[in-house]
């Protein structure tokens, strides 16, 4: 790996848009919806609908015994409709089993072969080990984004929201939605769902994602305050990673090879990243005072595990304002270290690109010390 990027320039999370320096929680409050719209503008884009409204609830299954009596399973369709078009996000959940509250529900958004999910109790893969989450005390929900928007540039924006809500239409106006953004509002449609499961009203929500699913739970998170704890499990570029590095994938080439992710806009920024008007600390300092949890791995030079710990401390300031401690010590952790102490959790895995089941440890352990 090469030089840290302590002296990079970067915008000061506490300089409000004129300059004036931020010194007051109250003074962050005032500055924080004009910073996301500088997200929205340049880089995640602007949706025709801020929440998807008269969603109908098809309940698939309720409490039905899985894992040999150890949790309880949950199924649902969420049936959308929009002037273009309808579709269903379908959604599966485990709860510990009992009358108790759970003491929190982790929601993931999968951004691989749907049979992670439909083969949780059959065969179940690390990337959501739904039996071991429910050990601990938690409920699991888990969707597939395809049902929400297809992951393909061609096809994305004539799928799931795009067709249901618009637009459809080429050429996209410049700040118009890309997919992250579209996945983003799945997962906020996922949460007015929640609380109509028994028992989960009022817990506390974790979103989980993997890669280009951690860059939608943290663009989630930032606009939606029901979610406590955000978790970006290797999201790298325009995820937890910083735009301005000489390391990892390019702004060019996430949006040469995922132009349908983001706003129009954001391809102006390929080789002219220092000119952005944001960085992605940003984005994590968007869901203080609320929790943020960044997990890294060794060997994924694509996602730059230093720029997204650097961006974890760079966000700290704005933690640090609300009274919270961030991330820690400054220096970027040895491989299997983490950071459980404050308000922004960190840990670097040993190995490649992926959600493993040692993560979700991770993850269940900070919960266990902050999820209220
Ligand atoms: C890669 C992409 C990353 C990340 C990853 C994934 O190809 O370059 O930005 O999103 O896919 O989602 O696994």
């Amino acid at each position: 790996m090469s030089a840290p990027d302590e002296d990079t320039p970067r915008p000061d999370p506490l300089r409000a848009l004129d300059g004036t320096p931020i010194t007051t929680p109250a003074a962050w409050a005032e500055h924080r919806p004009a910073l996301l719209e500088l997200f929205r503008e340049h880089i995640y884009g602007r949706g025709p609908i801020a929440r998807i409204s008269g969603v109908a609830y098809e309940i698939e299954e309720a409490a039905a015994p899985a894992f040999d009596g150890a949790a309880l399973r949950h199924r649902a369709r969420l049936d959308y409709a929009g002037p273009g078009a309808s579709g269903s996000i379908r959604l599966t959940a485990y709860l510990p089993p009992g009358d108790a509250k759970p003491k929190g529900a982790f929601v993931l958004i999968v951004n691989r072969s749907r049979r992670i999910i439909d083969e949780a109790e059959t065969s179940p893969r690390e990337f959501w080990p739904a039996r071991e989450i429910v050990a601990r005390g938690y409920a699991t929900l888990a969707f597939h984004y395809g049902d929400v928007a297809t992951d393909k540039p061609g096809e994305a924006f004539d799928s799931g929201v795009f067709a249901a809500f618009g637009p459809k239409a080429t050429p996209r106006a410049p700040d118009s939605w890309g997919a992250i953004s579209a996945w983003a509002l799945g997962i906020s449609a996922v949460l007015d769902y929640l609380p109509q499961i028994p028992r989960l009203e009022g817990v506390p929500v974790a979103v989980v994602g993997h890669s280009r699913g951690g860059k939608t739970a943290l663009w989630c998170a930032a606009q939606d305050p029901r979610v406590a704890l955000a978790i970006s499990n290797e999201s790298g570029t325009t995820g937890a990673a910083l735009a301005r590095t000489t390391r990892g994938e390019t702004v060019r080439r996430i949006n040469t090879v995922f132009p349908h992710w983001f706003a129009p806009n954001y391809h102006a920024y390929a080789d002219r990243h220092e000119e952005l008007p944001v960085d992605q600390h940003q984005l994590l300092a968007l869901i203080a005072p609320r929790l943020v949890y960044v997990a890294s791995a060794s060997d994924d030079a694509n996602a730059d595990p230093r720029a997204e710990f650097r961006a974890c401390v760079w966000a700290g300031p704005v933690f640090a304002l609300h009274g919270l401690e961030g991330v820690g010590a400054p220096d970027f952790p040895a491989i299997g270290e983490r950071r459980h102490e404050g308000a922004i959790g960190y840990h670097l895995r040993a190995g490649e690109h992926d959600l493993k089941r040692e993560d979700w440890r991770h993850f269940l352990d900070y919960a266990d010390r902050h999820l209220r």
